[in-house]
């Protein structure tokens, strides 16, 4: 949660009588879309506001002040920031039965480590994309941006050995470690699609053409 003061003011008409929370942030951001396709996987009504880090800094600051997205406005205006507290939230909303990591035990410790292997390839995919797009020519470091894509592909290989055939990541349905790796295959895929030609990584391709029936993750791309 974070003071949203002064800042958010100019937004106070669109989130004052909200009766449903609002996603900030575009689904090109892996962050926001593993937060709106759990969204939807747990049937949390929501509206979207799809704004940009770099062209709509200022209304991005003014849910954020680090600029960041994705942040959650609730139903009564609290602002969540950050995709992992806003999914706990989410789970702690639904209860531990729907929860997208199991609350306890061997079971949250092996969807967490997935998890985290999915997010550190969601960051080092995003390093990349900094390196390569944002960064002025003359100053790009090759040899960073060589490290980053092997770090952000070591993660998903990681989530490749771990999908079991024709299955979800764990437990025989889907978790947090689904989304969070389909979030993070298609970022480097569509930042940088040679990085990841399709049969790279051919159990996460199977594990993303199953979640792509779901329309929580066919309606969700970026
Ligand atoms: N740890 C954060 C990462 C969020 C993040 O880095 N989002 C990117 C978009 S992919 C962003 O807002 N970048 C803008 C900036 O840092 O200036 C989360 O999980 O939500």
């Amino acid at each position: 949660m974070v003071d949203v003061g002064g800042a958010i003011d100019e937004h106070r008409a669109e989130i004052k009588g909200r009766t449903i929370m609002l996603l900030v942030g575009r689904y090109a951001s892996p962050f926001v879309r593993r937060v709106g396709v759990s969204l939807k996987i747990l049937g949390l009504g929501f509206e979207q506001k799809a704004v940009s880090t770099i062209q709509n800094r200022a209304e991005v600051e003014a849910f954020n002040p680090l600029g960041r997205v994705p942040a959650l406005v609730l139903a009564d205006g609290e602002v969540l920031i950050d995709s992992t507290p806003i999914l706990d939230y989410l789970d702690e909303l639904v209860g531990p039965e729907r929860a997208l990591v199991p609350p306890s035990g061997a079971a949250r410790r092996q969807v967490l480590r997935l998890v985290a292997y999915g997010m550190g390839a969601m960051e080092k995919t995003l390093a990349c994309f900094i390196e390569r797009t944002l960064r002025p020519v003359d100053t790009r470091h090759q040899a960073l941006l060589e490290r980053f894509v092997q770090q952000a592909l070591a993660g998903l290989e990681q989530l490749d050995r771990a999908v079991p055939d024709g299955g979800w990541l764990y437990g025989g349905k889907v978790t947090q470690a689904d989304i969070s790796a389909v979030a993070a295959m298609d970022f480097l895929r569509q930042s940088w699609p040679e990085m990841l030609p399709a049969g790279r990584l051919p159990r996460l391709d199977a594990l993303r053409d199953r979640a792509y029936a779901l329309p929580a993750f066919s309606e969700t791309v970026a």
